[in-house]
Parts: structure tokens; C-alpha cells; sequence
């Protein structure tokens, strides 16, 4: 992409009334802009790096053997109707009346509605364990929307649901889910820490919350350090074999680790008091198992390995695909912009020509600009006719993990600068390498 036909609508000021700092950085860098209170539109450069968590979440559900599927934001009041949650959910439901008078509501999550389509077609035990899911828009009409992305009213969430014939099946779908979100938060650079959470208008008795430690985070926390330690890392997950699913997630929620809604003083005490740490936290995710709370209202049964009819065991297990990219701001960020890690960086590299207009440095940016496109990176390449000051505060800001400046003192001897965003450091190399060490190859001869 070149910068001088890119939408990058970057502000100067500081936007005055965003209060953390990557609402004031998403807004600055023109990832964002505010349609109304809480509802955000994504311009190019947030969406790239919307789409690139969408992605990973995709792909580690998809791992998992979870199967993507659409359902609409536009509900029929009447399946909340049967499952009772129609009074219950309150002023955070966006209730909507079509011109027959119909009863509609903006989907605040889809537990009905995805009960309703697997009762319909589900029947039998042999056709589970089951679990769809997708990535999708929601409204809660929150009463205080703030922070930008981060507590939005519309947002986007991946939801899953998963079914089962029985308590012990649903708690491995439980425990699959909680791998598999370890390994999406630690494919995006963040470590996430599952904690045992309240279940509100969800339901259940059976869940986890995944908090990222940030002093900006609308959670309190209390855990044990030794939980920072833990890492999936290279770790081959198999998700179908619920004991070693189960030894993950011992391993995951032995530690102590509690938000304030959960928090046991007597318990945390006995954690070994140079460990005991507590800190404020952003929640990335959830996770649910709640039985029968919507297949019995709703009449959702399979027939049994003994052919008798028994109601279907769920959960439902969220992430917080939007917030997402604020969470991972305020996690990686300095005091010139945002720091992407590479997995969801919303360009590879950025290209930065110091003498736009002449004949030689315009040709060599062009040409690196080729060589990144052509070894499989997305390059943002800046052809304008600004300052080298100026550009180097656009890229630092937006935060590409890697710069290349070409200048023409450094073509003359056939090589041009590449510097790392997060540690700042800046080698020379000819510009094949610049590209190869971006991508962990090695020199060329
Ligand atoms: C699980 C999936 C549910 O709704 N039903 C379907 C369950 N869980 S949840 O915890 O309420 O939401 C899941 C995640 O969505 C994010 N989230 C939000 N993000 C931005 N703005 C909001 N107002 C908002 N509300 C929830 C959180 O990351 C949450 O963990």
C-alpha cells in the first residue's frame, strides 16, 4: 500500500475526551472514528488489524474443531421468550419493533437462537459433541459506553456454543475451549489469565473470565505470580483427548488467581506472600458451562446411548474480538505509539523514502517496496512529499513492527536502514536483506 493514496486519517491533537491510552492512540493513529456514543466505524488501518484477531480466533477454533457459521444480529423477541431471559436481560437489550408490530431485538449474545437451530435439526447422541460458533456484531445498550473500543455498546464478539449428551462430555468441551483461548491470547502477544468468574445474565455455575493485566482494566485482580510463568508455547494440543485437555487446564487454574467479584482473602493469604500480587485487568474473554438452563425451557433433547430422550448439556464461550485490539494496545504501546506484535501488526513493514521526488531514492523505495510484496509482506510504503521527521512519527505511531529508510546517502553504498519498532535498534543491510531479516531468513551471499 502507498501512503499517498492510503485513507490514514491521522490527528495531531490529542483527542481530549479519551481517558486510556489506547483509545486516545486508536483515534490518533486513524484506526477508529465515533459514529455515536459507544459505536465505533473501523477505518482501513483498525480494520486491518480487526480482521488479522478475527483470523487467529478463526483459525484456533477452527484447531479446536469448532465449525464457523453466520447467524444474524436481528433476533425474534420470542425464542427470549421461551428461554425466559426476554424480562430478565433488562435495559441492556436493544428492543426493536418491525412495521407488523413484531417483537425484534440486536442479538446482546445467541443462546437462543442457537438452541433453537440445533434442536431443530439434532436428534440423536451420535450426532454430538457439537460446537458451532461465530464472529459477529452485538449490541448491549451499556449504561456507561467508554473507553472506546473497550466497553463499546456495539461490539464484536466471537461467540461459540457447544452441546453434549451429557455433564462429563460438556466439561470437556469446557476444558477445550479453555486451551484453545490460551493459545489464541498467546498467538496475539498477550498473556490472558483464566480466573474463576461470576456467571450473571449467562447463567451457570461453571466459568472463567481471561483478564490481561493493565492498570486501565475495569477489573481487580488477585493471582499468583507463578502463573506469569506458564506457556503453551510450542505445546501440540490434542483436542480431542479430554485428559490431556484436563491437565492443561489444571495446570491453568491451580495457581490462585481471582477478580474481585470472586476474590476468597482466607485463600489468597495462603498463597506464599512474596507471590501475591493483585493489579487491575482488561477481560478479553469468558467462558460458560450452564447445563440445562436453555434446553430445558426450550425443549432441546437428543436421544441417548440408552434410547432415552435427555436434554442437551451447554455452554457458551466468548471473546471479545474488538476490544481485543484496545486490550493489546494498552498492553504494547510506548510513548511515540502503539508497538504491534507481528501476529496482528496491521502492515509487516514500513517504508519510509527520505527524498521523495528523487530520481534514485524514489526508484530504490519502489524497488524494496517490490522485493516485500514479492517475499509474501505487506508493506505500507511512504511515497509522500513530507519530512523525514513527519514520516517517522506517522510510523512510529501507527506502529509497524519493522522500518526500512531508504536515503540517498545509504543507496549510493547499496544499502538501507531496518529498524525494529520495539527495541528501537537499527542495522544496515542491502536491501535484500533488510527483507530477509524480516522474515528470520538469513543473509544472501
Ligand atoms: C459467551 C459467548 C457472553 O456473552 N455468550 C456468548 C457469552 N459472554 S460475555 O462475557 O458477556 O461476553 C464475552 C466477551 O465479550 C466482550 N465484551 C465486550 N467488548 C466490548 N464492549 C462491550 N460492551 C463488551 N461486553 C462484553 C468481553 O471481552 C467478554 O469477555
Amino acid at each position: 500500500m502507498k501512503m499517498s493514496r492510503y485513507f490514514l486519517p491521522i490527528l495531531k491533537e490529542t483527542p481530549a475526551d479519551a481517558q486510556i491510552v489506547s483509545h486516545r492512540l486508536m483515534l490518533r493513529a486513524g484506526m477508529i472514528r465515533q459514529a455515536s456514543a459507544g459505536i465505533y466505524s473501523w477505518l482501513p488501518l483498525g480494520y486491518r488489524v480487526l480482521r488479522r484477531i478475527e483470523q487467529i480466533v478463526h483459525e484456533e477454533q477452527i484447531r479446536a474443531g469448532h465449525h464457523p457459521m453466520l447467524m444474524p444480529t436481528l433476533q425474534s423477541a420470542d425464542l427470549w421468550r421461551e428461554s425466559g431471559r426476554y424480562d430478565d436481560y433488562g435495559e441492556e437489550m436493544l428492543r426493536i419493533t418491525d412495521r407488523h408490530g413484531r417483537d425484534m431485538l440486536y442479538g446482546p449474545t445467541n443462546e437462543e437462537l442457537i438452541t433453537d437451530i440445533v434442536r431443530s435439526s439434532v436428534h440423536s447422541y451420535r450426532d454430538l459433541p457439537l460446537t458451532l460458533y461465530h464472529v459477529q456484531w452485538k449490541f448491549r445498550d451499556e449504561i456507561r459506553p467508554r473507553f472506546g473500543v473497550m466497553r463499546g455498546r456495539e461490539f464484536l464478539m466471537k461467540d461459540g456454543y457447544n452441546f453434549d449428551v451429557d455433564h462429563q462430555s460438556a466439561i470437556h468441551s469446557y476444558n477445550r475451549h479453555l486451551v484453545s483461548y490460551l493459545k489464541t491470547y498467546e498467538r496475539m502477544g498477550l498473556k490472558a489469565i483464566p480466573m474463576r468468574a461470576e456467571t450473571g445474565p449467562i447463567g451457570g455455575d461453571h466459568s472463567h473470565e481471561f483478564l490481561v493485566l493493565a492498570d486501565t482494566g475495569e477489573s481487580g485482580v488477585f493471582f499468583d505470580r507463578r502463573i506469569l510463568d506458564l506457556n503453551l508455547g510450542r505445546r501440540q494440543v490434542d483436542y480431542d483427548d479430554p485428559d490431556g485437555c484436563a491437565r492443561i487446564v489444571d495446570e491453568w487454574t491451580s495457581p490462585y488467581a481471582r477478580t474481585d467479584e470472586t476474590h476468597d482473602a482466607a485463600q489468597f493469604d495462603a498463597v506464599p506472600e512474596d507471590r501475591r500480587m493483585s493489579s487491575r485487568a482488561i477481560e478479553v474473554g469468558q467462558i460458560f458451562y450452564f447445563g440445562t438452563k436453555y434446553s430445558e425451557p426450550m425443549n432441546a433433547t437428543v436421544v441417548n446411548a440408552e434410547g432415552k430422550q435427555a436434554f442437551l448439556h451447554m455452554g457458551s464461550h466468548g471473546i471479545g474480538v474488538s476490544r481485543l485490539a484496545g486490550a493489546i494496545i494498552e498492553a504494547s504501546h510506548d510513548e511515540r505509539g502503539i508497538v504491534w506484535p507481528d501476529s496482528v501488526a496491521p502492515f509487516d513493514v514500513g517504508i519510509v523514502n527520505l527524498r521523495q521526488g528523487d530520481g534514485d531514492t524514489d526508484a530504490a523505495s519502489q524497488r524494496i517496496y517490490n522485493l516485500a510484496m514479492s517475499a509474501g509482506l505487506d508493506p505500507l510504503y511512504d511515497d509522500r512529499n513530507e519530512r523525514a521527521g513527519a514520516k517517522f512519527a506517522t510510523m512510529d505511531l501507527i506502529g509497524l513492527p519493522w522500518r526500512v529508510t531508504v536515503g540517498p546517502k545509504g543507496i549510493r553504498r547499496g544499502v538501507v536502514e531496518l529498524t525494529s519498532r520495539r527495541t528501537g535498534e537499527t542495522i544496515e543491510l542491502k536491501p535484500g536483506d533488510a527483507i530477509n531479516h524480516i522474515k528470520g531468513l538469513p543473509n544472501e551471499e
